[in-house]
């Protein structure tokens, strides 16, 4: 009896200790306190269900924002199991939201998440950093809830009424003091609930905010699973294969689901995800699938005599022009590496990919000839443009074989020449780029005002890009070439900084701008040279004290709460072009002072895909684009 009384407060005592070191650092669990961070937590959460749905038990997930951001998600699995460990005396429930799963998860020498597929990790992550979880679980023929404080219990599980169902159910409020906002972006959530959906076939996912008076509502569920996920990245666009080509395999240790189809575009989208975790980075699972793209085309070109016995092979480029794909394999204990943690190392699921993909791919070929016929015409076409564009580079480049590099002559350059210290700073329109010429620091900071019509970089080859009015002077500016010849060593600038309105139109040239860097010179996206300035919205003004400029209009409430609401103008800029030198220094150039968005994959990537949605030829998804494009801009804003 002492014993176990004993066993049990040592039990406890590690469990204090546990998620009390998850609220010391919880960026080392969650990434970071951002909104990002703050998502995070009902990924967790949700994360749970799903692993139930993968194990053959949940169909439905229900997520809901209550008004005051409290998140409540509901599952129709089992339920949480309830039974009392014989010797803690705390239920599996309790367990599952007070035990931090070291060994699971988490740990390793990121201490970042790692995989997914393991139940009930990330509760408890949770539960620390919440100010109250409260959770309810259907089971056994019983209703049972049990509460928790910042990770303490506060009632033990509980049967409180009877039930037939099973599942399971969690509100939680997550903590004030922990968290930089408590305010989750709807859109954001409902982003990531619709990618979860066509990574697990079948599963219905709602969610609906609560907060303002019309509830925002989305609903999804698809039985096409990868197949309908490529459908909706290609839905502006003109396919070469009508129906997306769909390859599934689940036998022994890595299970695969792969979709792909052709269209008339310029660029590939491949997206890859392990354990439904997106992997910006790509990894051993992609390299397995491009593998096997190269060599299942080329098998069937020289065996179709589509390329000749003395032609070159198609390259893994020209077979992926145009390409859209979706590549999702489950790994069990998966190592990730790179920058972000998003790149699948292990190197056994390269060869599994690859022999599936192989496999299924090729037998589709000589099932549907026609198809691989138009394929193939676009890689043979896709390859022709490449040699010809080589020889076109190597022909200009014996001409001026010095290599006088150009500047565009609206580009006000700094003094220095040392990169590091370098900034260029793209502005659209005129005005501004004249304030921030006389404002600037001309040692270090150079400007390149923006003009000429935006191009489609999706329907164009690199040749058409590097003649684009627009895009030419800053390929020139930052002097590193672009695409297969980009060579990051040489930029002229170590901080590219784009420099637009809050309005549409800046958030159009944002979207321009990012699109082109992901495609043209990810290296500098992905390496951290890429920022967004962000100017003032307003200029807070009272007699007797300092100017104030706020960002957002939250600040601008809390500005307000601070000095009072009387006797103050305020002034709201429309755009850069009103203010002058000075104010444009002071507030969006001036280091001490300036504020700037470091911009991600993530963000590169979602720049993209509403690139494709605006440049589309239908008018309905435009309208779209308006509504996506007033959250991008919001959502560079945090
Ligand atoms: C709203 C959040 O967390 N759903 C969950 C289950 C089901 C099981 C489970 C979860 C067993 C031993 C850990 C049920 N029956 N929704 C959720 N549904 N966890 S979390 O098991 C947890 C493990 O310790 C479950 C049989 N096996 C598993």
């Amino acid at each position: 009896m002492e014993k176990v009384e004993h066993e049990y407060g040592a039990n406890q005592i590690q469990v204090l200790e546990g998620l009390e070191a998850v609220r010391k650092r919880p960026g080392m669990y969650i990434g970071s306190v951002s909104i990002r961070g703050l998502h995070h937590l009902v990924y967790e959460i949700v994360d749970n269900c799903v692993d139930e749905a993968l194990a053959g038990y949940c169909t439905a997930i229900e997520i809901k924002i209550e008004p005051g951001n409290i998140i409540s998600v509901e599952d129709n699995g089992r339920g949480i199991p309830i039974d009392i460990h014989p010797k803690t005396h705390i239920s599996a429930a309790e367990t599952v939201y007070t035990v931090l799963h070291a060994g699971g998860k988490f740990g390793g020498d990121s201490g970042y998440k790692v995989s997914g597929g393991l139940h009930g990790v990330g509760a408890s992550v949770v539960n620390a950093l919440s100010e109250w979880v409260e959770v309810t679980i259907q089971r056994d023929g019983g209703l049972y809830e049990m509460k928790f404080e910042r990770g303490k219990t506060t009632e033990k599980l509980t049967r409180i009424g009877d039930s037939n169902k099973t599942g399971t159910k969690v509100r939680f409020f997550a903590d004030g003091t922990i968290f930089e906002t408590l305010n989750y972006d709807y859109e954001t959530l409902e982003d990531r609930f619709r990618e979860i959906a066509f990574l697990t076939k079948g599963l219905k996912i709602s969610i609906e905010d609560l907060r303002e008076e019309t509830p925002k509502k989305a609903e999804f569920c698809y039985e096409g699973g990868l197949r309908s996920f490529v459908e909706f990245l290609n839905k502006n666009k003109e396919k070469i294969n009508p129906e997306p080509i769909y390859l599934e395999k689940d036998n022994g240790d890595v299970p695969v689901e792969v979709s792909l189809q052709y269209t008339t575009s310029y660029n590939e989208s491949i997206y890859s995800f392990v354990n439904n975790i997106n992997t910006i980075e790509g990894g051993t699972h992609l390299e397995g699938f491009r593998r096997a793209l190269t060599k299942v085309f080329n098998d069937y070109a020289r065996s179709h005599s589509i390329i000749k016995e003395k032609d070159a092979n198609l390259q893994g480029e020209d077979i992926r022009e145009g390409l859209t794909a979706v590549v999702s394999v489950k790994v069990k204990d998966p190592q990730f590496e790179g920058q972000t943690k998003t790149k699948l190392g292990n190197s056994n699921v390269a060869g599994v990919v690859q022999s599936i993909v192989v496999d299924g791919l090729s037998t589709y070929l000589e099932e549907n000839p026609s198809v691989a016929k138009a394929i193939l015409e676009k890689c043979v076409s896709a390859s022709r443009a490449r040699e010809a564009a080589r020889k076109a580079r190597e022909l200009v480049r014996k001409k001026n074989s010095l290599e006088v590099t150009t500047l565009p002559g609206k580009l006000a350059d700094c003094s220095s020449k040392n990169a590091d210290e370098c900034e260029v700073y793209i502005v659209e329109g005129d005005s501004a780029g004249g304030s921030a010429k006389q404002g600037r620091d001309r040692r270090t900071q150079a400007i390149l005002p923006l003009w000429g019509k935006m191009l489609n970089v999706e329907k164009s080859r690199a040749d058409k890009i590097y003649n684009n009015d627009k895009l030419k002077p800053v390929i020139q500016a930052i002097g590193a070439g672009i695409g297969a010849d980009f060579d990051i060593n040489k930029i002229r600038y170590g901080k590219v900084v784009i420099m637009a309105d809050a309005d549409v139109d800046g958030a159009h040239i944002r979207t321009l701008l990012l699109t082109f860097f992901f495609r043209y010179m990810r290296p500098l996206i992905e390496q951290g040279h890429v920022f967004l300035a962000q100017p003032p919205l307003y200029k807070v003004s009272k007699k007797g004290i300092k100017d104030v400029y706020c960002y957002t209009d939250e600040e601008l409430d809390t500005e307000l709460e601070k000095i009072g609401r009387d006797n103050v103008s305020i002034q709201r800029y429309k755009g850069l072009g009103e203010m002058n030198p000075e104010q444009l220094w002071e507030t969006t150039m001036d280091p001490a002072n300036r504020i700037f968005v470091r911009v991600t994959m993530e963000d590169a990537m979602k720049a993209d895909e509403i690139f494709n949605i605006l440049m589309g030829d239908e008018i309905e998804p435009r309208r779209e684009f308006i509504e996506q494009n007033a959250k991008f801009v919001k959502n560079l804003d945090i």
